[in-house]
């Protein structure tokens, strides 16, 4: 599997090095999978076959094959930004994901990861809106054929994340938070303390998030990994950029030895 990630960090020196990075460190994604990513829920059973094949005619999506991310969570959480960054696109470029401030992305997309021909991350739509409601979300987005879903928390932990999440756990299927927009964050925390030293508004900043999402996710749902991310700064990887793409690599080496 190489080296952690983390050995690289101090070498990182541009989004295109970043992405190298993965691509050098995930070499493993280069090998097929030694089984479908549906997981072993025990709601799949006998319907996996029907399961993955109404995915592919869905969404296009190669459960068998591939391996499967998919961002979702409130609107303007920051999922098709983040999506850019890590494929290394600006907003404007041709082929980058619609980002705003308004709602904007309306339907599961599939994005390619360049170098890594077969990770396939994915753009969903906001969850919990009137076009995407909350209680059949998991199913209209067929979030069962994903190897994860990285739901995106934006502190409150509203309604249509929880229902994502105890589906997810219904499911057998691996869910790990993303807290984005960590740049803003920070800055608010050093605006609102007072604190001028970045490394202790960070700690104020962990501090606050972990209390918040021990009480809010991990008491009533048990544990779950958290990965505060800025995608506006994804190459200085300030916060937890790094673990997070372990975390990805984890993700999907689980289909190749189990
Ligand atoms: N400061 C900052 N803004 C972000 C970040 N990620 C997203 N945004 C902004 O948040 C808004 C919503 O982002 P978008 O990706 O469209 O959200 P989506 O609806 O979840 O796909 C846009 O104006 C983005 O520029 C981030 O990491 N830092
Ligand atoms: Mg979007």
């Amino acid at each position: 599997m190489g080296h952690a990630l983390s050995t690289f960090v101090g070498a990182i020196g541009s989004v295109k090095d970043l992405m190298q990075l993965m691509v050098n460190m995930c070499d493993a994604f280069n090998k097929p999978p030694n089984r479908d990513g549906m997981g072993g829920g025990e709601n799949i059973g006998y319907n996996r076959d029907r399961l993955i094949k109404e995915a592919q005619q869905h969404m296009g999506m190669d459960a068998v094959n591939h391996y499967n991310f998919i961002f979702c969570g409130p609107a303007k959480g920051g999922k098709s930004t983040l999506i850019n960054a890590i494929r290394g696109v600006k907003p404007n470029d041709a082929g980058a994901a619609g980002v705003g401030i308004n709602e904007v992305t309306q339907d599961v997309h599939c994005y390619d990861y360049p170098g890594l021909a077969r990770v396939k991350l994915y753009d969903a739509p906001g969850a919990g809106t009137q076009s995407h409601p909350a209680a059949t979300y998991f199913t209209d987005k067929k979030l069962y054929a994903f190897d994860c879903i990285f739901l995106i928390y934006d502190g409150s932990f509203l309604e249509s994340c929880k229902q994502i999440l105890e589906e997810a756990h219904a499911w057998g299927k691996p869910v790990a938070f993303l807290r984005t927009k960590a740049d803003r964050l920070l800055d608010d925390v050093m605006y609102n303390s007072g604190i001028d030293d970045e490394q202790t508004a960070k700690q104020h900043l962990y501090v606050q998030i972990q209390d918040a999402f021990q009480r809010k996710v991990v008491a009533p749902y048990g544990p779950h990994q958290l990965f505060l991310i800025s995608a506006r700064q994804l190459r200085l990887a300030r916060f937890d950029e790094i673990a997070f793409f372990e975390y990805i690599r984890h993700a999907a080496a689980r289909r190749q030895f189990t």
